[in-house]
């Protein structure tokens, strides 16, 4: 009994796992240094999101997040709705 909840725990955590996402998004209205932290405080504010890193000189947003939580349009809507557009690099 006691194994069987220890394998249903394992896989519990892997599936969690499994559903983190990292994609990058491209955010060209950045025009000055702070506005980095603008678009990365709208992300990391969005449920599921753990980790944006949001660069400047690359006016790029590369965003962390669980897929069960959000989705790519989700985090385009925070972006935007904080008044800078984005769409998704491939
Ligand atoms: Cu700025």
């Amino acid at each position: 009994m006691k194994k069987l909840f220890v394998l249903t725990a394992l896989l519990s955590s892997t599936s969690a796992l499994a559903a983190m996402q990292t994609i990058t998004l491209s955010v060209p209205s950045m025009n000055c240094v702070t506005c980095p932290i603008t678009v990365k405080k709208s992300l990391v504010n969005v449920d599921g999101v753990e980790k944006a890193d949001v660069t400047y000189a690359t006016k790029l947003a590369i965003v962390t997040y669980d897929d069960d939580k959000t989705n790519v349009e989700g985090l385009v809507n925070a972006t935007s709705n904080a008044g800078y557009p984005s769409i998704l690099k491939d």
